[in-house]
């Protein structure tokens, strides 16, 4: 196994700058390339050193068993200037240290069994996370505790395939048969789980793509001048003239770690000529099955016939009176002159939170490749149940092994090792064969 090493802040010049060293040469390499101010060098955890007389750094010492890539490592926090790191890189290399490949601190981690699959592809929504609340999913996921349901599942899927193996393979042991009712109270218990988890999944995406509202209305009903309420800029064309607004403009509006895009869009109405127009209606129409909310704007004075496609669709739709400035105690907004907009906003994020039903037990972090992996252990799980539900489970045996093996497969692919040999480990342990 090679020593590597990595610049583990971004480049360029800085306060300071964290180097990583991590493998079998590099308690070696810090007794050569560093050298303690107080002296005589100890078997230091922290200490201040210097290198080669052009930096005061501190150096951090790890023994395998504390670090975190389950490996010899030290880390050497020096000031953060390109020409000292370079140098120090040089050294590193000169004392046998190689420069380390993308991630492979982590994949030195995950090898060493120090973290599983999961929570070292946790790391990188944890890196790459834009908001706090997406922060806390992913340092949920980080935790081993965290993902105890996992073992849980493992070890049931793994305690009823052995008790089927078993009868399976040695039929002349005459092994009681299986008791399924112990299985389902803690099945059911585990497919909650995993839907809770899945959910996670969906509001994880939610707050990462966003939420998309679309403005529509009838020409001149002041969908664009909304729009431009709602941002505070003159980003969409307002003007008397039907049909001013062809193409599709958005904004996007962040609060408390959400972020809502509202969406202008060309007015509808049943009698565009303009060849033009009636393409963006189209596109207006395509873009509105793709919204998680519709705000069709009216004017008290219209009689409104534009629900005549939006009631069609399967959206959430909210009915907003606009230009209220115009009339006397009317309820509604007014785009011109902002009144009502904060409160509108408020009621679209309530309506999109309340129809979601997001809350926070909804927490843990997951990515595609866990989610298929997820969809597949819900599914199995689910199949599991329903056999054992069946009155007669007796000769199902075969078929539920069958779905056991693949929800093992799939807990594999998260943990990234070979769980298997968990089955025959709990054969030898809970039988008598071969006595
Ligand atoms: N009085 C009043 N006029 C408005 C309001 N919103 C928009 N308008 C006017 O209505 C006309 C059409 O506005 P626009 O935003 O282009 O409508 P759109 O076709 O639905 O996008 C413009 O002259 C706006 O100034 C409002 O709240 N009050
Ligand atoms: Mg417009």
């Amino acid at each position: 196994m090679t020593t590597i090493y990595a610049l583990a802040t971004p480049p360029g010049r800085s306060a300071l700058a964290l180097i990583r060293v991590s493998g079998p040469k590099s308690h070696d390499i810090l007794k050569t390339v560093f050298k303690p101010l107080s002296g005589k060098q100890k078997n230091f955890v922290v200490t201040r050193g210097t290198f080669s007389g052009i930096d005061d750094v501190i150096c951090v010492k790890y023994p395998n068993h504390k670090s975190f890539t389950g490996e010899k490592s030290f880390e050497v926090i020096s000031h953060g200037n390109p020409v000292i790191i370079s140098l120090i890189f040089e050294k590193l290399e000169n004392a046998g240290a190689v420069f380390a490949s993308p991630g492979e601190f982590t994949k030195r981690s995950f090898l060493s069994g120090k973290i599983n699959l999961m929570q070292a592809e946790s790391i990188c929504a944890l890196i790459s996370a834009k908001s706090e609340r997406l922060l806390k999913f992913a340092l949920t996921s980080l935790s081993r505790e965290n993902l105890s349901y996992l073992d849980a599942i493992s070890e049931l899927v793994i305690k009823l395939l052995s008790e089927i193996e078993v009868r399976l393979n040695f039929p002349e042991e005459l092994i009681p048969c299986i008791q399924w009712g112990l299985y389902k109270n803690e099945l059911r218990c585990l497919i909650d789980k995993i839907k809770t988890i899945l959910k996670s999944h969906y509001f994880q995406t939610k707050m990462m793509e966003g939420f998309s509202i679309a403005i529509c209305g009838m020409p001149n009903v002041g969908k664009s001048t909304l729009l431009n309420s709602i941002s505070g800029q003159d980003k969409s064309l307002v003007y008397d003239l039907p049909g001013t607004t062809r193409d599709i403009i958005d904004v996007e509006f962040v609060t408390d770690g959400f972020s809502f895009t509202f969406i202008d869009t060309a007015g509808l109405h049943k009698d565009a000529q303009d060849p033009v127009e009636k393409m963006g209606i189209h596109k207006t129409k395509e873009k509105i099955k793709t919204v998680c909310l519709v705000i069709a704007l009216v004017l008290e004075t219209c009689n409104e016939s534009m629900y005549f496609d939006l009631c069609l669709l399967e959206n959430s739709i909210i009915e907003v009176f606009n230009k209220i400035d115009l009339h006397e105690n009317c309820k509604g907004i007014s785009g011109k002159t902002h009144c009502a907009i904060s409160v509108l906003i408020k009621s679209v994020i309530s309506i999109i939170f309340f129809e979601e039903d997001f809350s926070l037990e909804y927490n843990i972090a997951i990515n595609k490749r866990q989610k298929n992996e997820f969809d597949k252990i819900y599914t199995g799980l689910n199949n599991v149940l329903l056999l054992l539900s069946e009155n007669d489970a007796f000769g199902k045996e075969e078929f539920v092994a069958e779905e056991l093996n693949y929800i093992l497969t799939s807990l594999e692919s998260l943990y990234g090792k070979n769980i298997r040999n968990g089955v025959l480990e709990q054969i030898f342990s809970s039988f008598c064969i071969g006595k």
